[in-house]
């Protein structure tokens, strides 16, 4: 296939407290996406830190980690043409708000910081975050 690539998406605490873990991953399937690896975590503080790192210092960071801190996630690794596009379109914009109908925050989410999913910006992202939860043996297809 044209174009394949992998995007890492962590499917927030409150996915699993509002029992949305199924709803989001059958929504991926149905598009197609080929889901490659996933596992649930509880969330460090160092490994809240890592994946937020690039907003570390702005006013909203202490919130973000204190979401995640302590609490379970999904993790997992999704495979498709252009995936990481793919999936950020399906996400939608990062405020709920702002997320159109049709969208998993669209429809589903109202919170700005705790916006039910993350999912890699570009491939250096989808290459430095992946490694936060897998290793490259785990992500070998079968
Ligand atoms: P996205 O998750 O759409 O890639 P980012 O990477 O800009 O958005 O932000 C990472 C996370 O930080 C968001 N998912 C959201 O939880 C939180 N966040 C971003 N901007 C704000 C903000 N202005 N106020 C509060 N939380 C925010």
């Amino acid at each position: 296939m044209e174009e394949v690539e992998r995007t890492f998406i962590m499917l927030k605490p409150s996915c699993l407290d509002r029992g949305l873990v199924g709803e989001i991953i059958s929504r991926l399937e149905k598009k197609g996406l080929k889901i490659i690896q996933m596992k649930f975590f509880k969330m460090s503080r160092e490994m809240a830190e890592e994946l937020y790192l690039i907003h570390k210092g702005k006013d909203f960071y202490e919130k973000l980690v204190r979401i995640l801190e302590g609490k379970r996630i999904v993790a997992m690794v999704v495979e498709g043409r252009k995936a990481i596009e793919v999936v950020r379109r399906m996400i939608g914009a990062t405020d709920p708000v702002h997320a159109e109908p049709g969208t998993i925050r669209g429809d589903l989410a109202m919170d700005l910081t705790d916006n039910l999913i993350h999912a890699s910006d570009g491939v250096e992202s989808y290459l430095r975050e992946y490694k936060i939860f897998f290793s490259e043996d785990e992500l070998q297809t079968y």
